[in-house]
């Protein structure tokens, strides 16, 4: 039924519902219980709607993940806060909307920490709650106190554990941005003192190789646009770095690595809840599986690194059964925004795509307004809490995730936290199915959107159609308002804008409610 009537009224956050005050609650050690299961997120990088096997994908298999989705709920409604990285991140894990802060963008691998140590976390709210907490994989949010002033070769003076993670073993930004090196609880890992570090996003060190200047050493990948400066395992980064010796990365490694420290976080916490945050690197570029995933889809890199994701996502599993906590443990599994197919190196994905449409039947990709940019595959499993419903159209977007989670293990919020985060915890978990009235979405260039079951509104602005760095994605961007019927289609393709001015207006005052909203700071 479509419902031309829009709720306006912002939706008070469960946060200010249950606010306490300032004060942290201690942390009490709890066991795993039903009110206090583990919840692992798996939290994939720019993997598309359509990128998986059980959401249609074409010449890739993912096993594991279809089984998680047989056991659990697939849903086909659920909304990235952006169609980028950084922003989506910081929303799902502090319960704002990154538009709230300027300085929220595609992070540097030397931007300072994003998240403020004083703001409450998801996983401050687990660890308050009396869970053990990690965050394993992908980061993107800054590390240390300013940006470009870390001193890689020792201890970082702001990192994870300021923000509620006992544990940490993470990329500092992505695997295409130096500094290509893990880092271990605020330390760089496995560091080699015979190879300093030193990262700049300014300028290159004298004597460095880029992949501009030295293309006869990109032995792994070269690129296609962007993508050409200090060269590490034989492939051109973004940034500049030098030294790492033996704590370089292997690109082809990446996946091994974090989901071993993720077994080994989940084995040592096995007998107390735990709250895992396991965001991997695929299926970003570059692409670099490890060569038992070579050619085991017919896409080429690209689909391999798919296999690889679904490989590691069966490892989680395995560890879970094996230990006998699987049903008691709650996995959320989804991505950080929509697909690309090019992003930046010569990795075939376009050509050798075939069939497979990787943001499903929806128009658009990563970067842009439409609903490929956000829309992303979600599903969650818990087997002694939830019943394996199938699937639910039920609209959610991750910013409720925080919220959610918190009232499934009756966390307490101060005063302020999680301002845009509402529990929604009943969609979540399969038994209510009357979702939010609307969510907004936010496009690279801070375009807001606003989609509801059945319409989708974009706001208008001046930017280009197209994406003007080299990836071919469309932006979504237009000097008027659009307005798409989603009832006539999926497929953002016919603006009705001027149709229905009373229901653009409506989306109008809503965004700029939501702008000015007491969360906005
Ligand atoms: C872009 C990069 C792209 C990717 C993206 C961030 C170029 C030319 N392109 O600037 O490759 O790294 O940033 O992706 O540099 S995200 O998924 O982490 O947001
Ligand atoms: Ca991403």
């Amino acid at each position: 039924m479509k419902s031309s009537l829009l709720t306006l009224t912002l939706l008070s956050p469960v946060a200010a519902a249950v606010a306490v005050g300032a004060e942290a609650p201690k942390k009490n050690k709890k066991v795993q219980d039903r009110e206090h299961p583990n919840v692992v997120i798996i939290y994939a990088d720019d993997l598309g709607y359509g990128d998986l096997q059980c959401y249609g994908a074409k010449g890739v298999e993912t096993p594991n993940v279809n089984r998680l989705a047989a056991e659990g709920i697939r849903f086909t409604n659920v909304h990235a806060v952006a169609s980028t990285s950084t922003p989506s991140r910081y929303s799902l894990l502090t319960g704002e909307y990154a538009w709230r802060r300027r300085d929220t963008d595609i992070a540097a691998g030397n931007a300072g920490m994003i998240i403020k140590p004083g703001q409450y976390t998801m996983a401050d709210m687990f660890k308050h709650s009396g869970y053990a907490t990690a965050a394993i994989g992908k980061w993107h949010l800054g590390l240390g106190d300013k940006t470009g002033t870390q001193d890689w070769n020792a201890p970082l003076p702001s990192s994870l554990y300021d923000l509620g993670f006992d544990y940490h073993y993470i990329m500092a930004a992505t695997a295409d941005r130096v500094p290509c090196v893990f880092i271990e609880n605020g330390s760089v890992a496995n560091y080699d003192p015979s190879a300093p570090i030193e990262v700049s996003y300014v300028r290159n060190f004298p004597g460095e190789p880029t992949g501009k200047d030295n293309p006869e050493l990109l032995f792994n990948l070269k690129p296609s646009h962007g993508h050409n400066q200090s060269i590490v395992n034989g492939i051109s980064r973004i940034g500049y770095m030098k030294g790492g010796g033996k704590a370089l990365w292997k690109d082809e490694d990446i996946a091994d690595s974090i989901t071993s420290h993720a077994i080994d976080f989940i084995k040592a916490h096995s007998n107390e809840p735990f709250f895992l945050y396991f965001a991997t690197n695929d299926v970003h570029v570059p692409r670099f599986p490890h060569p038992r995933f070579r050619g085991q889809s017919a896409m080429g890199l690209r689909g391999d690194a798919i296999v690889q994701f679904d490989w590691c996502v069966g490892q989680i599993m395995q560890t879970l059964d094996e230990l006998g906590i699987a049903d008691n443990t709650l996995i959320i599994l989804s991505s950080d925004n929509g697909p690309v197919v090019d992003d930046g190196y010569q990795d075939q994905a376009e050509e050798l795509l075939g069939d497979h449409k990787p943001a499903g039947p929806f128009r658009g990709y990563k970067y842009g307004a439409y609903e490929g940019g956000t829309m992303v595959p979600a599903i969650v499993r818990w087997p002694k809490g939830i019943k394996p419903v199938g699937e639910s159209d039920v609209l959610m977007s991750q910013i409720d995730w925080m919220a959610s989670l918190g009232a499934l293990i009756g966390a307490r919020f101060p005063q302020g936290s999680a301002p845009d985060s509402q529990n929604r915890l009943g969609n979540l978990l399969g038994t209510d199915s009357t979702g939010r009235p609307w969510v907004v979405e936010q496009s690279a260039n801070h375009v807001l959107s606003i989609r509801t079951g059945d319409w989708k509104y974009i706001e208008a602005n001046d930017g280009p159609a197209m994406v003007t760095w080299g990836a071919k994605c469309e932006t979504g961007n237009s000097s008027t308002p659009q307005l798409y019927d989603l009832n006539a289609g999926l497929y953002e393709q016919d603006n009705v804008a001027l149709q229905h001015p009373d229901l653009v207006f409506e989306f109008e005052t809503l965004l700029r409610q939501l702008r000015t909203s007491a969360a906005a700071r």
